[in-house]
């Protein structure tokens, strides 16, 4: 098949020479065996269209858009484009725009299909062509615009070339027009323009775009392909039109300095440290930028052929290894460790550190589940080689950065030894005491974690309310008290043996950090019950960013919920009415009529046992919403990012967009 794309494109090569208009008349003959062929294959992108963009939830539908921008982007890469205008115009229709040459619209010889149409109707069209540079874009599953086609209701493309405007419409993935020339296009240089609407037939659950969620990625990708201006544009509602304009001539050393203006902590050294180098064989390149900050966790992004890597690959195994030994060689060398000294861990030598990755390789191969770890072994050779010939230079000529750096990871290496410690003080502790429970633990009878669950109870009166109205058959409660500790500017060491943490690691069973082990789970859900209100939403999510960075599988495995209680209670008679939510106040007020009382819930103490179980905590009638990873490297980010300071005007930042809430009925 990329043979006959990358005949299109030398047809088309030919054709520029000669006069566009003959195209539309050469078209006719176009629906021999291939064509049909072509229908076949955008057939199965409907039927299957999971296997082809993930999934048809939110985050396919937006997949669409990023698919149609990397071929943008790749134009740019080979040069010819600087700018792409992404807008999401009413009723969700998205167009793209580039500056570009703009799609061939020459015709394939043996065909008479133009190139434009096959980039459109072809499945994985849009892979390689030509030959030279290597396609780098290309979105995580790599399908390009057809499987866009095949799931938009229509789409539409304009390719304005030489002066000239072409157009061609699609409805689910079918030609609707020939492509067709339509005359002089005054004022256009060049270009391609992809109108598309999702197919809501598709996409049930919605079709609707989140601008936030395309203004990331397009940031990112600006940050990732330096000089290429990317704009966002939100024109759905008129009155709240909004606009972004990305554009980094730093490439990814910006993307540390944005990462480390955000995150609250301070850098250690003012340069950011960057790192290139080209492969040998001209087949692969990688560049690096990093940057030092007194937080204690790393943020480690990496990115292959513009793809987000979030399970890492070969690119981050060869940086981490040559960071490791590179800085324990400079430290042996300077006597900064000395004989007898331990050698500086992995971790040691990133604490703190805010590094962007980016490799770009010809047949990028991607692994595991979500196809997001790189496999390509070549490269951590190349990544390695770079990161320790230059590093070792720049330490050398940096003494004073050199210095800072090596502050930082010897403090983390005796905080490491402090929590080794406190961890095997933990350890013998839990032997000696065999396996007891927390005093506070109101434990249920069941012990099968498939069907048991614990509520993590913030105050005792709440807590009380919960032990009274629970189903201790299957339902334990924790109760909680004091002060809580933010983990994100905690050491490891002030975890291990926190009062208030403890209770909450030994009553759920699978311990913690390094030790953890999910097998040994006393609980299938583990439910944060919280007021409403803001010091419940503060409790949330300092044990949110505690899950997330201590028992991260148990997050991933979707073990964690989150309590609703009702915020009112309507009571008309003798009847009483549950309220989730001011709507569902109003909605009730509405139609009941007269004669009612509403009771705001101040917190969950205020609710008796038998309230507490009907609204909350019975299966049969409750809500809840389970947490889960929606992007593990942005949950990354974004706790670090905001945890890092003061909690409080960060909190609904990171229950909104860190780490997502589904509403479960469970
Ligand atoms: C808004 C989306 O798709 N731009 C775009 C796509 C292509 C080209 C230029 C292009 C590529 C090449 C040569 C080449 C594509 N062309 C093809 C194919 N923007 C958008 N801009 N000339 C123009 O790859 O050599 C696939 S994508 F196959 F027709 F060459």
């Amino acid at each position: 098949m990329y043979e006959e794309i990358e005949a299109a494109f030398i047809t088309e090569e030919k054709v520029e020479n000669n006069d566009f208009t003959k195209i539309s008349e050469g078209v006719e003959q176009a629906y021999d065996g291939d064509q049909i062929q072509v229908l076949e294959g955008l057939e199965a992108v409907r039927k299957r269209p999971g296997m082809y963009i993930g999934s048809t939830g939110p985050r396919g539908l937006h997949h669409l858009v990023y698919e149609i921008v990397d071929n943008a982007i790749d134009e740019a890469l080979a040069g010819f484009c600087d700018e792409i205008v992404v807008t999401i115009m009413p009723d969700n229709i998205i167009k793209v725009v580039d500056n570009g040459r703009g799609i061939p619209v020459g015709t394939q010889s043996q065909t008479g299909v133009p190139a434009v149409t096959l980039v459109f109707t072809k499945l994985h069209a849009g892979g390689k062509f030509g030959g030279g540079s290597y396609k780098v874009s290309g979105g995580l599953h790599g399908v390009g615009a057809s499987v866009v086609n095949a799931l938009s209701e229509w789409l539409e493309v304009e390719v304005v070339n030489e002066g000239k405007l072409y157009y061609q419409r699609f409805e689910r993935g079918v030609e609707k027009s020939k492509l067709e020339n339509r005359g002089a296009a005054p004022g256009r240089n060049g270009g391609t323009t992809v109108y598309f609407k999702a197919d809501g037939e598709i996409f049930k659950e919605t079709t609707e775009y989140e601008y936030d969620t395309l203004k990331t990625r397009l940031r990112e990708q600006a940050f990732l392909n330096a000089g290429v201006r990317i704009i966002l544009r939100d024109e759905r509602d008129a009155e709240n039109a909004q606009e972004n304009v990305f554009f980094y001539e730093g490439g990814i050393k910006s993307f540390v300095e944005y990462l480390n203006k955000k995150k609250a902590a301070e850098v250690v050294h003012d340069e950011v440290i960057w790192l290139s180098e080209d492969a040998a064989d001209g087949n692969s390149t990688a560049e690096i930028a990093m940057q030092y900050t007194d937080s204690y966790n790393e943020l480690l992004l990496s990115f292959a052929n513009n793809i987000h890597t979030v399970d890492g690959g070969t690119h981050e195994e060869g940086f981490k290894r040559a960071m490791t030994r590179v800085m324990n060689d400079y430290a042996r060398k300077f006597n900064i460790l000395k004989e007898g000294d331990k050698n500086l861990s992995g971790d040691d030598v990133r604490e703190g550190l805010t590094c962007v990755i980016s490799v770009k390789l010809k047949d990028a191969q991607f692994e595991g589940q979500t196809k997001a770890k790189l496999g390509n072994t070549e490269i951590a050779a190349l990544v390695s080689g770079m990161v320790y010939d230059k590093m070792t230079v720049f330490l050398e000529e940096n003494p004073a950065v050199a210095r800072a750096i090596f502050d930082k990871a010897m403090a983390a290496a005796r905080a490491r030894e402090a929590a080794r410690k406190a961890r095997d003080l933990a350890r013998r502790k839990t032997a000696l005491e065999s396996s007891t429970l927390p005093g506070k633990l109101a434990d249920c009878i069941s012990r099968d974690p498939d069907e048991t669950e614990i509520f993590i109870v913030e105050g005792d009166s709440a807590g009380g309310s919960a032990k009274g109205g629970r189903d201790r058959n299957f339902q334990a409660i924790l109760p909680l008290w004091g002060k809580m500790l933010n983990v994100e500017k905690a050491r490891l060491d002030k975890v291990y043996g926190n009062e208030k943490l403890m209770p909450v690691v030994t009553a759920i069973g699978c311990g913690l950090g390094e030790d953890f082990d999910i097998s040994k789970r006393r609980y299938g859900r583990i439910v944060v019950m919280a007021d409403a209100d803001v010091d419940g939403s503060h409790i949330r999510t300092l044990l949110l960013t505690f899950f997330y960075r201590y028992m991260r599988p148990l997050v991933e495995a979707g073990h964690i919920y989150l309590a609703q209680p009702p915020l009112y209670r309507v009571t008309k008679g003798k009847k009483h009415y549950y309220a989730y939510e001011d709507e569902d106040r109003n909605r009730l007020l509405e139609e009941l009529g007269s004669g009612c009382d509403v009771q705001q819930y101040k917190g969950l103490g205020e609710m008796d046992a038998e309230q507490l179980w009907d609204t909350t905590m019975n299966p049969a009638t409750r809500s809840m919403k389970r947490v889960e990873v929606e992007d593990a490297a942005a949950a990354d980010e974004i706790m670090s990012v905001l945890m890092g300071d003061k909690v409080e005007p960060r909190r609904i930042f990171i229950e909104e967009n860190a780490l997502r809430v589904r509403d479960l009925d469970v």
